[in-house]
């Protein structure tokens, strides 16, 4: 049915937004049968690796990482809860987050009763509260991060465990681009002729243990996170790698390739995970790849918000390039609205507005309420300005445009 005036416009297009089933194509959260690896609960939500940083940046100077480290886990909460929301506000993207995933919850947060909330917690269980996640966030599947180099998770993946459907998996290999060799030592205790120098007989044997791997996870794409010196082509070990394992098996396989590219690994190494900083990646590399491999599709995401009109252009001159979320540091209100408005702009729907990204399973419900309320303030200006133009878009197609950006264009990539 079209849309006949500006006001019906806008209160559709902000209904859409609010109501579509969502796809994360990029996660870190794992099947409940693989144990702690799924991380939950308000405990773990207080530790996530942002707030850890953000403590240190307002607690007092005593108080250091590795004493930090030393305490246990409600111990290192109630830090992060008294220095970052107690005293000094809750006002960060990740505090805030904390706050909108409890409300929606339905607990008081309001009330500030940590220990209340610690106890409504320990009454779930992880099955429903899984389903429930899903559910408040509205997503129909997550894409997991799936890293075979990690001897834990790969344990647990030879075990052949129960997983729900809607966990898709991602085979996620940067072992293999920014530490072959022991990338090389691990494949080669699990069978794999494989040397640390890296030689004509090692790729095939990488190429075998990606096959291996692929054929155990049913994967919806390779993946790598990659520095921000990555290059290609190089003399590089990295560059060589993608040249003769990556890429060939890839399109071998007719897998896409993820690429998160302009993490500048271990600033400060004190803070774990929190320790990552940014650089301005090379959008060459990417360019390079796909004149490189016509059959291969990249899909690529960027950590500097540098990088993010060159990388929209080249996506304008590659159907093979997919653009996807606002990653990490990039996963701000300020910084997603001016992407997701540059990416309509330039790419029309032919984008993935956003990943969660999501480490602890419940900040699935903060990164999408966010995001929606972003992109539905950056969709409803995009509509408006093409109403006043003269189109007249009908109720299915802000509904196909909405389901669009936030995975039917993935999924139309994927099958291409
Ligand atoms: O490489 C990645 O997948 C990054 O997203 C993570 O390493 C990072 O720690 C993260 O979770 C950022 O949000
Ligand atoms: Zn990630």
């Amino acid at each position: 049915m079209a849309l006949k005036d500006l006001q019906s416009l806008e209160t559709f297009v902000r209904k859409t937004v609010a109501e579509t089933t969502i796809s994360d194509i990029h996660t870190h959260v794992f099947p409940p049968s693989h144990g702690k690896l799924l991380l939950w609960g308000v405990d773990e939500l207080l530790t996530y690796h942002y707030l850890v940083a953000e403590l240190f940046t307002v607690a007092p100077g005593e108080l250091t990482p590795e004493a930090f480290w030393k305490l246990d886990k409600t111990s290192q909460v109630d830090l992060v809860w008294e220095h970052v929301f107690l005293r000094h506000g809750a006002l960060s993207e990740a505090a805030r987050g904390i706050v909108t995933t409890l409300t929606a919850l339905g607990l008081d947060v309001a009330g500030r009763d940590l220990k209340g909330i610690r106890k409504w917690f320990a009454d779930q269980t992880i099955d429903q509260y899984l389903q429930k996640v899903m559910a408040l966030a509205n997503l129909d599947y997550v894409v997991m991060t799936n890293n075979p180099f990690v001897a834990e998770e790969a344990g647990y993946w030879r075990q052949d465990l129960p997983k729900p459907d809607f966990m898709k998996t991602a085979l996620r290999i940067d072992p293999l681009v920014v530490s072959w060799p022991a990338a090389a030592e691990t494949m080669r205790q699990a069978g794999y002729e494989t040397s640390p120098d890296g030689d004509g007989q090692s790729y095939a044997e990488a190429r075998r243990f990606l096959s291996d791997w692929a054929d155990r996870l049913g994967p919806v794409y390779l993946a790598a996170s990659l520095g921000p010196e990555f290059a290609f082509p190089a003399e590089t070990v990295g560059a060589k790698v993608f040249a003769e394992v990556i890429m060939p098996f890839a399109v071998e396989r007719g897998l896409p390739v993820a690429m998160m590219m302009g993490v500048r690994k271990a600033v400060n190494p004190a803070l774990g995970d929190g320790g990552d900083g940014v650089g301005v990646a090379d959008v060459t590399a990417v360019q390079n790849l796909l004149q490189q491999f016509p059959q291969a599709k990249l899909i690529v995401t960027m950590l500097s918000r540098v990088n993010q009109q060159e990388l929209c252009v080249l996506a304008r001159k590659f159907g093979r390039l997919h653009v996807e979320g606002c990653w990490w540091f990039c996963n701000n209100p300020s910084i997603i609205e001016e992407m997701t408005r540059m990416r309509l702009e330039l790419l029309g729907t032919a984008f993935t507005a956003q990943h969660s990204d999501a480490r602890v399973l419940d900040q699935l419900v903060y990164k999408w309420a966010h995001t929606r309320t972003i992109v539905a303030d950056v969709l409803a200006e995009k509509y408006r300005n093409l109403f006043t133009a003269g189109w007249r878009p009908s109720e299915e197609e802000v509904k196909r445009d909405v389901r669009a950006i936030f995975g039917g264009s993935f999924e139309e990539f994927c099958a291409k």
